[in-house]
Protein backbone atom coordinates (compact mmCIF):
# COMPACT_ATOMS: atom_id res chain seq x y z
CA UNK A 1 0.00 0.00 0.00
CA UNK A 2 1.84 3.38 -1.01
CA UNK A 3 -0.88 5.99 -0.18
CA UNK A 4 -2.21 6.82 3.19
CA UNK A 5 -4.77 9.18 4.77
CA UNK A 6 -3.35 12.25 6.32
CA UNK A 7 -5.78 14.66 8.83
CA UNK A 8 -4.71 18.07 9.58
CA UNK A 9 -6.98 18.02 12.86
CA UNK A 10 -9.09 21.12 13.48
CA UNK A 11 -6.61 22.18 16.06
CA UNK A 12 -3.43 22.10 13.46
CA UNK A 13 -5.78 24.39 11.15
CA UNK A 14 -7.01 26.84 13.68
CA UNK A 15 -3.25 27.18 14.82
CA UNK A 16 -1.94 27.95 11.72
CA UNK A 17 0.03 24.86 11.01
CA UNK A 18 -1.62 22.79 8.33
CA UNK A 19 1.33 24.18 5.78
CA UNK A 20 3.91 23.00 7.89
CA UNK A 21 2.76 19.63 8.31
CA UNK A 22 1.93 19.00 4.97
CA UNK A 23 5.91 20.78 4.17
CA UNK A 24 6.91 18.51 6.27
CA UNK A 25 5.42 15.04 4.44
CA UNK A 26 6.52 17.04 0.93
CA UNK A 27 10.22 17.50 2.39
CA UNK A 28 10.15 13.86 3.31
CA UNK A 29 9.52 12.89 -0.53
CA UNK A 30 5.80 12.17 -0.16
CA UNK A 31 4.02 13.10 -2.86
CA UNK A 32 0.39 15.11 -2.63
CA UNK A 33 -2.54 13.38 -4.29
CA UNK A 34 -5.37 14.80 -2.67
CA UNK A 35 -6.31 17.54 -0.25
CA UNK A 36 -9.29 19.41 0.96
CA UNK A 37 -9.89 21.97 3.48
CA UNK A 38 -13.49 20.52 4.85
CA UNK A 39 -14.99 20.41 8.00
CA UNK A 40 -16.06 16.57 8.57
CA UNK A 41 -19.32 15.48 9.34
CA UNK A 42 -20.89 13.60 12.86
CA UNK A 43 -21.90 10.32 10.51
CA UNK A 44 -18.53 10.20 8.35
CA UNK A 45 -16.32 10.82 11.81
CA UNK A 46 -18.16 8.16 13.31
CA UNK A 47 -17.10 5.74 10.58
CA UNK A 48 -13.58 6.64 10.52
CA UNK A 49 -13.18 6.17 14.49
CA UNK A 50 -15.56 3.65 14.62
CA UNK A 51 -12.80 1.13 16.39
CA UNK A 52 -13.14 3.98 19.56
CA UNK A 53 -16.79 3.77 19.72
CA UNK A 54 -17.63 2.65 23.42
CA UNK A 55 -14.09 4.10 24.93
CA UNK A 56 -14.35 6.83 27.45
CA UNK A 57 -12.86 9.47 25.41
CA UNK A 58 -15.16 8.58 21.90
CA UNK A 59 -17.70 11.65 22.72
CA UNK A 60 -15.45 14.23 23.20
CA UNK A 61 -13.20 13.00 20.12
CA UNK A 62 -15.82 12.95 17.62
CA UNK A 63 -16.87 16.63 19.31
CA UNK A 64 -13.16 17.50 18.50
CA UNK A 65 -12.73 16.17 14.95
CA UNK A 66 -15.87 17.85 13.73
CA UNK A 67 -15.63 21.09 15.58
CA UNK A 68 -14.03 22.89 12.57
CA UNK A 69 -12.35 22.66 9.56
CA UNK A 70 -9.44 19.79 8.73
CA UNK A 71 -7.02 19.63 6.01
CA UNK A 72 -7.72 16.40 4.52
CA UNK A 73 -4.60 15.10 2.84
CA UNK A 74 -4.08 11.36 0.49
CA UNK A 75 -0.41 11.24 0.24
CA UNK A 76 1.80 8.43 -1.82
CA UNK A 77 5.13 7.20 -1.57
CA UNK A 78 7.22 3.75 -1.65
CA UNK A 79 5.32 0.49 0.06
CA UNK A 80 4.48 1.08 3.85
CA UNK A 81 4.02 5.05 3.25
CA UNK A 82 1.86 5.06 6.25
CA UNK A 83 3.88 3.80 8.27
CA UNK A 84 6.99 7.11 7.13
CA UNK A 85 3.95 9.42 7.90
CA UNK A 86 3.79 7.84 11.47
CA UNK A 87 6.72 7.82 12.25
CA UNK A 88 7.00 11.64 11.35
CA UNK A 89 4.18 12.32 13.33
CA UNK A 90 5.72 10.61 16.70
CA UNK A 91 3.59 8.72 19.44
CA UNK A 92 0.23 9.76 20.16
CA UNK A 93 0.42 11.18 23.40
CA UNK A 94 3.31 14.50 22.82
CA UNK A 95 4.58 13.52 26.23
CA UNK A 96 6.55 10.58 24.47
CA UNK A 97 6.53 12.46 20.84
CA UNK A 98 10.45 13.28 20.36
CA UNK A 99 11.33 16.48 19.09
CA UNK A 100 11.93 16.06 15.67
CA UNK A 101 8.39 14.78 15.21
CA UNK A 102 5.10 16.76 14.43
CA UNK A 103 3.68 15.77 17.83
CA UNK A 104 6.82 16.09 19.54
CA UNK A 105 7.29 19.85 18.35
CA UNK A 106 4.24 21.37 18.12
CA UNK A 107 2.06 19.68 20.46
CA UNK A 108 1.33 19.19 24.09
CA UNK A 109 -1.76 18.05 24.87
CA UNK A 110 -3.28 13.96 24.43
CA UNK A 111 -6.37 15.25 23.15
CA UNK A 112 -5.53 17.95 20.51
CA UNK A 113 -2.64 16.32 18.46
CA UNK A 114 -2.82 17.93 15.46
CA UNK A 115 -2.49 14.80 13.30
CA UNK A 116 -4.44 11.78 12.08
CA UNK A 117 -2.18 9.09 10.28
CA UNK A 118 -3.43 5.82 9.04
CA UNK A 119 -2.11 3.03 11.01
CA UNK A 120 -1.50 0.37 8.73
CA UNK A 121 -2.15 -0.71 5.08
CA UNK A 122 -6.00 -2.03 6.08
CA UNK A 123 -6.11 1.47 7.67
CA UNK A 124 -4.96 3.33 5.03
CA UNK A 125 -7.35 1.53 2.51
CA UNK A 126 -10.39 1.88 4.51
CA UNK A 127 -9.27 5.56 5.61
CA UNK A 128 -8.81 6.83 2.23
CA UNK A 129 -12.33 5.27 0.85
CA UNK A 130 -14.42 7.09 3.63
CA UNK A 131 -12.93 10.72 2.67
CA UNK A 132 -12.11 10.44 -0.96
CA UNK A 133 -13.65 7.58 -3.00
CA UNK A 134 -12.19 6.03 -5.52
CA UNK A 135 -8.61 6.82 -4.59
CA UNK A 136 -7.30 4.01 -2.22
CA UNK A 137 -5.74 2.99 -5.43
P1 LIG B 1 -3.50 8.00 16.71
O1 LIG B 1 -4.17 9.30 16.42
O2 LIG B 1 -2.08 8.16 17.16
O3 LIG B 1 -3.69 6.97 15.64
P2 LIG B 1 -5.54 6.54 18.14
O4 LIG B 1 -6.12 6.17 16.82
O5 LIG B 1 -5.26 5.50 19.16
O6 LIG B 1 -4.22 7.42 18.00
O7 LIG B 1 -6.52 7.56 18.82
C1 LIG B 1 -7.23 8.47 18.05
C2 LIG B 1 -7.36 9.75 18.81
O8 LIG B 1 -8.11 9.53 19.99
C3 LIG B 1 -6.02 10.31 19.29
N1 LIG B 1 -5.38 11.09 18.27
C4 LIG B 1 -6.40 11.11 20.50
O9 LIG B 1 -6.85 12.39 20.10
C5 LIG B 1 -7.59 10.34 21.04
N2 LIG B 1 -7.22 9.43 22.12
C6 LIG B 1 -6.58 8.25 22.02
N3 LIG B 1 -6.38 7.70 23.21
C7 LIG B 1 -6.91 8.56 24.10
C8 LIG B 1 -7.02 8.57 25.53
N4 LIG B 1 -6.55 7.57 26.28
N5 LIG B 1 -7.62 9.64 26.10
C9 LIG B 1 -8.10 10.65 25.36
N6 LIG B 1 -8.03 10.70 23.99
C10 LIG B 1 -7.43 9.68 23.39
Amino acid sequence: MKRTLVICKPDAVERGLAGTILGRLERKGLRLLAGELRTIDAPTAARHYAEHEGKPFYGDLIDFITGGPSLLLVVEGPDDTWKIVRTLMGPTNPAEAPPGTIRGDFGTVLTENLVHGSDGPESAAREIEIFFPGLAG
